[in-house]
């Protein structure tokens, strides 16, 4: 339950892996990588795409391709790319962030409009980008309601600053909303979602957008060390996770639902607002302990789980995780709330 990064290929996927054609795609020539490149710009509505190693190196690199040192992006406050990536923005593209919390990680067109910087004024940096997560993974797998993203993009417009989009998880957030990715990604000017997440592929993630764009970011991925070679067979799994592993999510979506509606029911704090999609963030304060402690009682009754705060833990549902381990789950989780109580007593 730890993240669906531990997802492990399917034995289609794998087959798909042995049997791809490959070539060198620093020189282009992948004919695999080519096909997933062309399959994500057209699932996303966009012009071009390229395959990059991870979620991280595609959301750093597409803001090493949008701004010059200096600039300023504005993030929300518990956003991956200001809380994950190693200081990435500051270190590799030298900008500074401007964050602000938004209820379930959500920014509104107002946030972000009170958060643009004046250009006229000497003092200000450049407001370069706009990032949004969707879903936003520590506000608990969050979705952006497609009129919230409207309304940013027109805003987004009108001040002339693009919109870069972490979907690291848009098919989670697709298929919870029922609304196609090319229509949520139609309100962003870049994205980047990952394939060895839910979607079950073991290496890869897509950053999309205009031909342009593309083309800069490439240099970019080359600059970071990440020209790929043959990399046809990642770019396998890869097709396949997106023309086979899409149905799915809603599976995982209902077993995260059955953990949550179960945490509640056991007094561990948590609000089911936010169990949108695969992801639960609860809170273990009710019990008063640490998270580290309810962490390693759960590691002891064989179900993993990660830290997501000195109070807070999340669990993930994903490919491979069945229904028996959602029940084996709830039931760890009861054994270990009541072990919690009756210490309390004591
Ligand atoms: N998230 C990982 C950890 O880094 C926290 C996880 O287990 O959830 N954007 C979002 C929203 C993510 O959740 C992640 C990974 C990334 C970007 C980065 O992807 P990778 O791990 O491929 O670099």
């Amino acid at each position: 339950m730890r993240s669906d990064t531990v997802t492990k290929p399917t034995p289609e996927m794998r087959r798909a892996m042995y049997e791809a054609e490959v070539g060198d795609d620093v020189y282009g020539e992948d004919p695999t990588i080519n096909r997933l490149q062309e399959l994500a710009a057209e699932l996303t509505g966009k012009e071009a795409a390229l395959l990059v190693t991870s979620g991280t190196m595609g959301n750093q690199v597409a803001v090493m391709a949008q701004t010059q040192k200096g600039d300023e992006v504005i993030l929300e406050a518990d956003a991956h790319m200001f809380y994950y990536e190693v200081g990435g923005l500051a270190c590799l593209s030298g900008v500074q962030t401007r964050t602000v919390s938004a209820p379930h990680g959500i920014l509104t067109a107002e946030n972000i409009r009170a958060m643009l910087r004046n250009p006229n004024d000497i003092h200000n940096p450049r407001t370069a980008l706009i990032c949004l997560e969707n879903t936003h993974n520590r506000a608990g797998g969050t979705c952006y309601p497609v009129n919230v993203l409207a309304e940013i993009k027109e805003m987004a417009q009108q001040s002339g600053v693009p919109v870069h989009v972490d979907g690291a998880r848009i098919f989670n957030a697709s298929v919870a909303l029922g609304v196609p990715v090319r229509v949520l990604a139609g309100y962003c000017d870049t994205m980047m979602f990952c394939l060895a997440k839910g979607l079950g592929a073991p290496v890869g993630s897509m950053l999309v957008g205009s031909k342009a764009f593309i083309d800069r970011a490439r240099k970019c991925r080359k600059m970071l060390g990440g020209g790929m070679r043959q990399a046809g067979i990642i770019a396998a799994a890869g097709i396949f996770a997106l023309t086979s592993m899409v149905g799915r999510l809603a599976e995982d979506h209902a077993h995260a639902r059955m953990l949550g509606e179960a945490c509640l029911e056991m007094g561990w704090g948590i609000d089911l607002s936010t169990v949108q999609t695969n992801i639960v963030v609860f809170d273990v304060m009710p019990f008063n302990v640490s998270a580290a402690a309810v962490q390693k009682l759960l590691a002891e009754e064989g179900v993993k789980v990660s830290q997501f705060g000195e109070f807070r833990l999340r669990m993930v549902t994903h490919y491979g995780i069945t229904r028996q381990d959602i029940d084996y789950t709830i039931a760890a989780l009861n054994r270990v709330a009541k072990k919690l109580r009756q210490d309390s007593k004591r």
